[in-house]
C-alpha cells in the first residue's frame, strides 16, 4: 500500500487546527493532527516543503521506519515544529494501519485493559464563590475529576485560561494579550480556594491544578505543602521544566502529586523526571510528542517507574488528538488519567468522531481506525486566522511564563 497524497489542511473554526490526510493507492486514507497552537503555519509549511514530498510513493506500512526517517533522517532532531508535523504523519498512518485491519486502533496496541476512560474538566470561576458554583456544576454534570483555576485578587484575569472557541477578536486577532502576573498574590491565596472547596465538596472528587510554569522551586515547594491537606489528584506545570532539576526541589519537599509533560515533545524530554520519579503523571499528548510511536515509547517507560499517564487534551488541540489519545488510553496499562476541555459544536462538525464522553469518562468506539475524520468541504469555509497565546508580565514589566 504506498502513499498517493498527502494534504496539509488548516481550518478555523473558532480555533486553527492543522490536520494531515494520507491518502494511499489502495483508497484507504488516515488523518493526524498538526496543531501547534500559536505557530501553527510554521508547522504547515515545514510538513508541505519538507516532509510531504520525502513521502509520496513510500510504503504506508511501514510506520516506524517513516517516524525514524522523519527523526533521525531530518538530522535536527526534536523540537515543537519538527515533532509536530512527525506526529501528525504518525497519527495518519497508525489510522490507515487500523483500517487497513479492520480494527479500531487499541486492538493493533494490544486490546482494552479497561471498560473506559476517566478524564478530567475544567471549572473556574473569578471568586472562589464563582469557583465553587462552576465546580458544583461540573461535579453535577458527572465529572469525577476537575481542574480548578480561580482569579486571584489584585489580578485581573483567571490565569491559564486562553480563550478557545470565541472567534476573531476585535483588535484583529494581530497581537499576544499580555497578562500581569504576581507570585505574591497568588501563592497564598489559591490554598484558600481548595480549602473552601473541600468544605463544601467532601473527599470524593479528584481536584486538579495547573500552576502554568509561573513559580520557582523553591514557590513550587511551599505551594505543594500548602495544598496538600487538601489532597490534589495533581499539581500541573509548579515549575518550568527545560531544567528536568527543578522537579527535584519540588519533590523533595511535598507528596502533592505532580504533573507536567504539556510543552514536551519527545522521551528525552522527560527521561530524567521518569527515571527518577520525580513527577506522577506524564502529561505528553499525541500531536506533540510523537504521535501514537512517540507516546507508546513515553508510556513504556513511564511504566518501568511508577509514573502513570494524563495526557494534555485543551481544546486547541484537535479531536483528532483527543480521538488517539483515547484509544491509547483505552490500551496503556499505566493509565493515569486525560484531559478533556470539549469542543463547540462547530469543531465536531468539522471533525466527525466516533469517541464519546458520559458522566465523567471516554471511548474512542469501535470503528476501524482512530475513528476521527475531517470534512474537508466543510473546513475550507473556516480560512486560517492568526492568533497567538498571551504572554505574561510581572506588575514592573518583566515579561514571564504565560
Ligand atoms: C492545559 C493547558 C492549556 C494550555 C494551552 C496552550 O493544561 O490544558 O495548560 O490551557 O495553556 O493548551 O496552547
Ligand atoms: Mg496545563
Amino acid at each position: 500500500m504506498k502513499i498517493k497524497d498527502i494534504r496539509v489542511i488548516v481550518t478555523s473554526p473558532g480555533q486553527n487546527f492543522v490536520t494531515v490526510k494520507i491518502i494511499t493507492d489502495e483508497g484507504i486514507y488516515g488523518v493526524g493532527d498538526a496543531t501547534l497552537n500559536g505557530r501553527e503555519l510554521a508547522v504547515a509549511t515545514y510538513l508541505e516543503k519538507h516532509v510531504v514530498p520525502c513521502l509520496l510513493g513510500r510504503d504506508a506500512s511501514r510506520i516506524e521506519d517513516i517516524w525514524q526517517y522523519l527523526y533521525r533522517g531530518g538530522y535536527w532532531r526534536r523540537g515543537p515544529v519538527t515533532m509536530a508535523a512527525i506526529s501528525a504523519i504518525d497519527m495518519a498512518l497508525w489510522d490507515i494501519k487500523a483500517k487497513a485491519c479492520n480494527m479500531p486502533l487499541y486492538q493493533l496496541l494490544g486490546g482494552a485493559s479497561r471498560e473506559k476512560i476517566m478524564i478530567y474538566t475544567h471549572a473556574h470561576g473569578s471568586t472562589i464563590e464563582e469557583t465553587v458554583e462552576a465546580v458544583v456544576q461540573k461535579k453535577e454534570e458527572g465529572f469525577q475529576a476537575i481542574r480548578v483555576q480561580c482569579g486571584v485578587p489584585g489580578l485581573d484575569r483567571i490565569y491559564g485560561i486562553s480563550k478557545l472557541n470565541s472567534g476573531p477578536r476585535p483588535d484583529g486577532g494581530f497581537l499576544p494579550d499580555e497578562d500581569i502576573w504576581s507570585t505574591e498574590k497568588y501563592l497564598p491565596f489559591i490554598p484558600k480556594v481548595f480549602e473552601r472547596l473541600r468544605d463544601v465538596l467532601g473527599w470524593d472528587t479528584h481536584l486538579l491544578h495547573d500552576a502554568h510554569h509561573r513559580l520557582s522551586p523553591i514557590e513550587a515547594a511551599r505551594l505543594g505543602k500548602d495544598l496538600e491537606p487538601y489532597r490534589l489528584f495533581w499539581l500541573e506545570d509548579a515549575v518550568a521544566a527545560e531544567d528536568q532539576e527543578n522537579f527535584r526541589h519540588v519533590r523533595n519537599h511535598t507528596t502533592t502529586p505532580l504533573a507536567v509533560g504539556e510543552v514536551f515533545n519527545s522521551i528525552w524530554d522527560a527521561r530524567d523526571l521518569i527515571r527518577e520519579q520525580l513527577i506522577d503523571y506524564i502529561r505528553t499528548t499525541s500531536c506533540h510528542a510523537g504521535g501514537v510511536t512517540g507516546l507508546r515509547r513515553i508510556f513504556d517507560y513511564a511504566a518501568m517507574h511508577n509514573v502513570k499517564t494524563g495526557c494534555h487534551g485543551p481544546g486547541d488541540v484537535s479531536p483528532i488528538t483527543m480521538g488517539v489519545n483515547t484509544h491509547l488510553g483505552l490500551w496503556v496499562p499505566n493509565y493515569g488519567i486525560q484531559e478533556f476541555a470539549d469542543y463547540c459544536p462547530q469543531v465536531m462538525d468539522v471533525f466527525p468522531s466516533t469517541w464519546t464522553h458520559n458522566k465523567g469518562f471516554m471511548h474512542p468506539g469501535d470503528v476501524p481506525g482512530h475513528g476521527v475524520d475531517i470534512d474537508e468541504e466543510l473546513a475550507a469555509r473556516f480560512p486560517y486566522e492568526r492568533a497567538y497565546l498571551p504572554v505574561n508580565r510581572l506588575e514592573d514589566g518583566t515579561l514571564w511564563h504565560w
